[in-house]
């Protein structure tokens, strides 16, 4: 009943060219019965056309919104991150590992024979503190006050060849022995440690150490 009644009111409005007589002139074909005239159909393109241009208007302002709040977002989020790298360059668990000119060091707070203490910074991805310049035996030596730490310096492997344990050179570089150190003492010293400068100590002493790890990434 309403289907009908809508398909009559719709016949009332439209001009058809049966009716007109201009299908003949070849200015626009009707397709069929139903198909209305140009008169009617180009206004309705242009509300058509203005509606649609609105629409993605309308969306393109909010894709733009959208993106321009995410992208905010991940720049409030990388400041973030560059100012904990600031404040804290070693990582958040900073009370473990302390900055010193690109590096990072932990200071342990149990003391281990000098193999075990080798094995422990092995197991936190740095090794044994490698002395290469005076700015970082003074920064260990502040750090270490008057507690003694073990290096990654030994000669056990033969007797007077002291080696860094990342293979920096012994000879040409960098050293602080104490005076009259190494001596070897009881022929049983082959393991290094900081006292302020440097001592030998046998290797199975007790000992806190120093672990060293580049900057992570
Ligand atoms: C000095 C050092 C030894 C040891 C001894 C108690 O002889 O050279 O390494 O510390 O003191
Ligand atoms: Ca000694």
């Amino acid at each position: 009943m309403m289907a009908s009644f809508g398909a009559h009111k719709q016949e009332e409005d439209l001009v058809y060219p049966a009716e007109t007589g201009t299908a003949s002139k070849g200015v626009w074909l009707p397709l069929g019965r139903s198909f209305p005239q140009r008169k009617w159909r180009s206004p309705f393109l242009v509300y058509l056309l203005l509606a649609f241009a609105y629409l993605l208007i309308i969306i393109l302002f909010g894709l733009l919104l959208y993106n321009g709040s995410r992208l905010s977002s991940e720049v409030s989020k990388l400041l973030k991150q560059v100012k904990m790298k600031e404040s804290f360059p070693c990582g958040s668990r900073s009370r473990e590992w302390e900055y010193f000119d690109g590096e990072c060091y932990h200071f342990s707070v149990q003391r281990a024979t000098w193999h075990t203490a080798k094995s422990h910074c092995e197991e936190r991805n740095s090794s044994l503190v490698v002395v290469n310049d005076e700015a970082e035996q003074n920064f260990l030596e502040s750090q270490a006050r008057t507690e003694n730490f073990w290096i990654g310096l030994t000669d056990a492997d033969n007797e007077g060849e002291w080696r860094w344990i990342d293979g920096t050179n012994y000879r040409n570089g960098y050293k602080k022995w104490k005076k009259g150190e190494p001596n070897n003492h009881d022929h049983k010293e082959d393991c290094a440690h900081l006292s302020g400068e440097w001592n030998d100590l046998a290797c199975n002493a007790s000992m806190f150490y120093v672990c060293e790890k580049p900057l992570p990434s």
